[in-house]
């Protein structure tokens, strides 16, 4: 009897999780069932991201997951993972698109292989600052471009914060463009980052975060940038020893839900997922931050060298990669790149 009762169990289980594991691709909730799920059956959502639970990015992941399963009263679940525990931006986004994940939250860089567009967002010294950002990305461009994503078999519901990217590397103080000059940097997986880092004189390697701590630790590479907080709350300090406050690039993050489980959801569902994406953004924005401005004393703390970046030495970097931007124009597309930069302008009036 025991015996059955565990097969059966084993049974009910094997079922629910294959029902989950489809993402909702073969949903039978129908179309005119409400938010709560009158059918009592309950979707589970994996979401998942790189960075750890210490991160901005995962409290906003929290703040998601608490809004969705309130506003569905439970009939939607979500499970998060953090610290690339499904795999880094560019193979979670695979899966999303395969529809065995449901939702991850990458930053735009990797997702130019996806939709080339996004690679706006990778010229260097784009956005002067995170409000000029924030009103171009909730605007009507940001809006378009996420629409362009639909024909990836993605939806993208929101943006989110990375930050202004910063430079660390355990060779050298870098104060200026010449102190570029060879250093193995780690760039995201973007062909943009990789042209405009050989424009400054360095050694780039593409390469996904989840395999960056090592590569620093063993040497395989003398430096990385990301924003404060990531060079923090990752402990790159442990394997870094200088950092500048280059500010070469706004890294925005896309909250992204696969196609296939949105499409599965009701009427109702989906608008509960747009808002909760977007509510959990701005709490995500906004803790994320106050971390970037009270980490660099923290990294300082723990024993980096800080070397500002002057006025002019940025112009000389601007200028350095000015000839990569005019290049990248038409593969970004001419259209994209012009209604960014007047957004840009129209957000500075
Ligand atoms: C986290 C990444 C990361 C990004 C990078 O998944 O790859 O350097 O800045 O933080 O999105």
């Amino acid at each position: 009897m025991k015996k059955l009762f565990g097969l059966l169990s084993m049974v009910l289980l094997i079922t629910v999780l294959a029902a989950c594991g489809n993402g909702g691709a073969e949903s039978s909730s129908g179309e005119g069932e409400s938010a709560s799920g009158d059918s009592g059956e309950t979707k589970t959502i994996k979401a998942g991201i790189g960075l750890n639970s210490d991160h901005p990015q995962y409290k906003g992941l929290l703040k998601f997951k608490e809004i969705v399963e309130e506003k569905t009263d439970g009939a939607i679940k979500v499970d998060t993972y953090h610290s690339g525990q499904l795999g880094d931006d560019r193979s979670m986004t695979e899966a999303l698109q395969l529809g065995t994940q449901e939702v991850v939250v990458p930053s735009t860089a990797p997702l130019a292989n996806f939709v080339p567009e996004f690679s706006v967002f990778d010229i260097p010294f784009l956005f002067p600052n995170e409000q000029v950002a924030d009103e171009v990305l909730d605007g009507e461009v940001g809006q378009e471009l996420l629409g362009k994503l639909e024909e990836q078999n993605l939806v993208g519901l929101a943006y989110w914060e990375n930050g202004f990217r910063d430079l660390t590397n355990s060779e050298r103080a870098v104060a200026s463009v010449d102190d570029f000059d060879g250093l193995k940097i780690r760039t995201m997986e973007n062909d943009l980052h990789l042209d405009a880092f050989k424009a400054l004189g360095a050694n780039p390697t593409p390469m996904a975060f989840t395999e960056l701590f090592t590569a620093m630790q063993q040497g395989t590479v003398d430096g990385q940038e990301n924003p404060y907080a990531t060079i923090y709350l990752q402990k790159f300090y442990e394997v870094q020893d200088h950092v500048s406050n280059t500010h070469h690039i706004y890294s925005p993050f896309v909250f992204l839900m696969s196609k296939s489980f949105y499409d599965g959801l009701t009427e109702d569902q989906q608008k509960i997922m747009k808002d909760a994406a977007v509510e959990a953004g701005k709490h995500e924005r906004k803790l994320n931050r106050e971390a970037n401005e009270k980490y660099l004393k923290q990294l300082q703390e723990e024993g980096m060298e800080y070397t500002e970046i002057s006025d002019e030495a940025r112009q000389e970097m601007v200028d350095a990669v000015a000839p990569v931007i005019e290049d990248y124009k038409s593969k970004i597309g001419e259209e994209t790149v012009d209604k960014v930069y007047k957004a840009i302008e129209e957000a500075q009036k």
